[in-house]
């Protein structure tokens, strides 16, 4: 992917609020009284934590990820812990991302496939990122009624969005997520969020490979999806490639196989192809598992996938700091003085914004 996709900072999306804690006997659980279930639970210490979820127990793979979504500084802790003792512990695994618009049938995609990865022997873990459940009218995303047989099968393991505060927040939490899942066998993670905004270059930016999903227009097929979007993609599966709507994907597809000729491709040494598919009645998934395990092959044996690893890795640090460091400079106190003023001052233009956002900066640099 580019660097100027994975530089892009998602800021504006308005997420879920993180919670303190409170859940599956946390701390804070118990501190705020809470009857239920609070009492009843002991606190896990980090030891517990690593070799249930080494052992794949489900029930507390469910609480290490409730602790590391948790804002909680001390939760924060113990969740650092608890990772730093699971990370050379992951299994090898392909991380799926899969995007597209509201009903394009990705949870639909995720079921199917799901299901199927799961006769082949595949641990499957499915989780998601939900950018606005204003937008979206709830959290649609990692919606289990649309993964029934996947939901019950006790060797696959769906959880639906974290709440973050922030797209970063978020962004961390299914990041960390991951990790907790690959620890406990999930060889194959499937992300779903929805292409309207930021979250599907954050998804990208985990993603070993990322799928868009998309439907046949009426008309103009391309419309409405972002060039740059398509861009991200290692495949484009034109869905609902049934009934009546098999013509139209068809062609669709075609479209789209000519169009990304002239694309970037998303990974080097890889063609981003056009398929089309039924995620409802089961066709062409199969296809799509297969492409994806070409990529693989290629992408392996390349070392792209590897490299791709490594440099998300890194992006994501530098990530962390950047964040970091708005965060502290924001609160610090001598720039929270100095600011308003100097801001005025270049908005009057009496100083130049250069100086000013200097001054600010070596305030901040002072301490
Ligand atoms: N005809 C048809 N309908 C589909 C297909 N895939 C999904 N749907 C339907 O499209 C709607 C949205 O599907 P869903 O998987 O929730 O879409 P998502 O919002 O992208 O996750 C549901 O009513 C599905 O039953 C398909 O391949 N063919
Ligand atoms: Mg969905």
């Amino acid at each position: 992917m580019s660097d100027d996709a994975k530089q892009r900072k998602p800021r504006t999306l308005h997420v879920r609020r993180g919670v303190d804690g409170g859940h599956d006997g946390l701390p804070g659980s118990r501190s705020r009284g809470e009857a239920a279930g609070g009492a009843r639970r002991r606190v896990l210490s980090a030891g517990q934590y690593v070799d249930g979820v080494l052992a794949g127990d489900r029930v507390v793979l469910a609480r290490a990820i409730t602790l590391i979504e948790s804002n909680a500084p001390a939760h924060q802790d113990l969740a650092q812990e608890v990772l730093t003792a699971l990370l050379p512990r992951r299994c090898a695994s392909v991380r799926v991302g899969i995007t597209g618009v509201p009903g394009a049938g990705k949870s639909t995609l995720i079921e199917d496939l799901g299901t199927r990865l799961r006769a082949r022997g595949h641990k499957v873990a499915v989780t998601a990122v939900d950018p606005s459940s204003t937008v979206t009218g709830g959290s649609v995303l990692g919606d289990k009624t649309r993964m029934e047989k996947l939901a019950a099968d006790p060797g696959a393991f769906i959880r639906p969005s974290p709440a973050g505060g922030t797209l970063g927040g978020v962004a961390r939490k299914t990041r960390e997520t991951i990790v907790l899942f690959e620890a406990a066998g999930y060889d194959v993670v499937l992300v779903e969020t929805v292409g309207v905004g930021q979250s599907e270059v954050m998804v990208r930016s985990m993603a070993d490979f990322f799928l868009l999903v998309l439907i046949a227009g009426a008309g103009d097929e391309l419309q409405g999806i972002k060039r740059g979007v398509v861009e991200l993609a290692d495949a484009v599966v034109i869905n609902k490639a049934d009934g009546t709507g098999v013509r139209a994907a068809q062609r669709t597809r075609a479209e789209f196989e000519r169009v990304l000729h002239y694309l970037r491709p998303a990974t080097e040494g890889w063609t981003t192809r056009a398929l089309t598919a039924s995620a409802l009645a089961g066709h062409g998934v199969d296809e799509i598992w297969a492409m994806i395990g070409e990529f693989l092959t290629k992408a392996r044996a390349g070392g792209a996938f590897d490299r791709r690893r490594a440099d998300q890795e890194r992006a994501w640090v530098r990530a962390l700091v950047e964040e970091g460091l708005r965060d502290r400079f924001r609160a610090h106190p001598q720039v929270a003085a100095a600011r308003q003023e100097l801001e005025d001052q270049v908005a009057r233009g009496e100083l130049p914004a250069t100086a000013a956002a200097r001054r600010l900066l070596d305030l901040f640099g002072q301490g």
